[in-house]
């Protein structure tokens, strides 16, 4: 829990999967903050001044401490704040989550949003690289109910707010379930259990409104 005398304040989007996993971190940790609303694409001075590097959301401040990436943002909380800690305390097990934790935004993100966009080489083509994708982690959490294992962990809340509160919402504008429940059934079921966590549901965009935003922005991105 935060220190009576203590700061904590996040810049985010609403939509946005990066700044959707710090709140779940902060509330899973019983963090109070101060939550500060970025309206994309525009910036605001206080925004461009506190992460001049890359401009983006999410932004922690902790005190006079400012930070920004989401997974190092995830694991400065996991580690200031000790209890409910969320990531492996075996180095092996923290070394994979963070593995795949990369592999969710590095690859998964951009192989399935890109094709939304510019459909280069057809959306038939594009579902199936970024299922080809998906099910590397399908793996990973077969026989699990989180990737963290009973309870929510890191990859939990990297993986969730990218893939299921994201991308497939994304891929949904579009009429595509791209994790169907015969082709992924240990995601269907993580998804469901994901569902059930209270501090997810709380920061997890509405889906009518979130689905309404995304179409307008692949279409803005298209025709740009
Ligand atoms: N690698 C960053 C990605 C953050 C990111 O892409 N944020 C987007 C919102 S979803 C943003 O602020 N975009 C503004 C821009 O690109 O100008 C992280 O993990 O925090």
């Amino acid at each position: 829990m935060a220190k009576k005398e203590e700061s904590v304040k996040l810049l985010g989007f609403w939509i946005s999967p990066f700044s959707r996993r710090v709140e779940m971190a902060l509330k899973l940790k019983g963090v109070p903050y101060e939550y500060l609303e970025e309206e994309l694409p525009k910036k605001t001075p206080l925004l461009l001044e506190l992460n001049p590097v890359h401009k983006k959301v999410p932004v922690l401040v902790h005190n006079d401490k400012v930070l920004s990436e989401s997974h190092l943002i995830l694991e400065y909380i996991d580690q200031t704040w000790t209890n409910n800690p969320f990531l492996p305390q075996d180095p092996y097990e923290k070394a994979m989550a963070r593995f795949w934790a990369k592999f969710v935004d590095e690859q998964i993100l951009p192989a399935g949003f890109m094709p939304l966009v510019k459909p280069e080489r057809g959306i038939e083509v594009a579902i199936q690289e970024t299922r080809e994708l998906i099910m590397f982690l399908e793996k990973e959490v077969t026989g699990k109910d989180f990737f963290g294992g009973k309870t929510i962990g890191f990859l939990d809340m990297v993986a969730g707010s990218m893939i299921p509160f994201c991308l497939a919402r994304a891929w949904e504008c579009m009429g595509i379930d791209m994790i169907p429940e015969e082709r992924f059934p240990g995601l269907n079921r993580w998804i469901k259990k994901l569902n059930e966590v209270e501090i997810v549901r709380e920061c997890i965009p509405p889906k009518e409104k979130h689905i309404e935003r995304m179409n307008k922005i692949i279409e803005k991105a298209k025709s740009s």
